[in-house]
């Protein structure tokens, strides 16, 4: 595959028709040996990975399966994925769509449904995986909460789709990124889970319900229940009265 505007983002591009995971691939080559910001990315997914044990859909053709490699140690390596849902936010926004939102913590959605999924994966010497699903077409159509850039009605090639994503990751990541203010205040506002009342089912299986009033300095998610509960991992549903 030729991806000429992509190759120009990353300094190593590795790319794949078919995979089982692009994380695992990643994974797979000597960690010591990579150089920060190399990428593996493929066509098509067998064993495209979600969180905790979910699969992600990336069939041939109709989805980008990217993965980075981010030398570490991250002084907070809790924004990691947070400040990458937010890169793909932004290359949504070059590609015209400027609609699209955050939900804590790892989707990107445009009118409600998820049109891309993020999995950072800290590995044992501090560096990251992270790894970014997008739907480029329509998903199997029994993936109802997914949508898709054609979806959308933005046509665009794989190579633009995955340079828009490389450019605004490398702004981001160029190294250990600077969590500003700024960007935490930015990112709050992207952040369409905020002000929201949710359900989140915490990975131990317990459930919680109330208002999602913040993200917190270290990319936690605050809920009133009413009493403040922080959490760093769970699935969120937005509650709609
Ligand atoms: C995620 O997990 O959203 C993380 C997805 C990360 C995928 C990338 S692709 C490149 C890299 N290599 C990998 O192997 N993985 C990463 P989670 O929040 O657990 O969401 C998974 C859920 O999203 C599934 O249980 C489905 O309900 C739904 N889903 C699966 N495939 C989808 C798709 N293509 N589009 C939208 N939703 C999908």
């Amino acid at each position: 595959m030729q991806l000429p505007l992509s190759k120009a983002v990353f300094p190593r591009l590795i790319w794949f028709d078919q995979v089982d995971s692009t994380n695992l691939e990643l994974a797979r080559l000597s960690t010591d040996s990579l150089d920060h910001f190399t990428a593996v990315v493929a066509g098509q997914q067998t064993l495209g990975q979600g969180r905790l044990g979910r699969s992600w859909q990336s069939p041939e053709g109709s989805s980008l399966s990217l993965s980075v490699f981010l030398r570490g140690p991250f002084k907070e390596p809790g924004w990691v994925n947070l400040l990458a849902a937010l890169a793909v936010k932004r290359a949504l926004g070059q590609l015209g769509v400027s609609d699209a939102g955050i939900k804590w913590p790892n989707d990107v959605l445009v009118g409600g449904k998820k049109i891309s999924g993020i999995l950072s994966q800290l590995q044992s010497d501090g560096s990251i995986i992270l790894g970014i699903g997008m739907n480029l077409k329509q998903q199997q159509p029994e993936l109802i909460t997914a949508t898709s850039l054609l979806e959308i009605g933005v046509s665009a090639e794989l190579d633009q789709v995955l340079a828009a994503i490389g450019y605004e990751l490398r702004e981001i990541f160029a190294g250990d990124p600077e969590v500003s203010e700024e960007i935490k205040n930015y990112f709050q506002s992207a952040c369409i889970t905020i002000g929201q009342q949710v359900r989140a089912e915490l990975p131990g299986g317990s459930e919680l319900l109330g208002l999602a009033s913040e993200i917190d300095s270290s990319g936690q998610l605050v809920i009133l229940t009413p009493e403040p509960v922080t959490l760093s991992a769970a699935d969120v549903w937005h509650l709609r009265s």
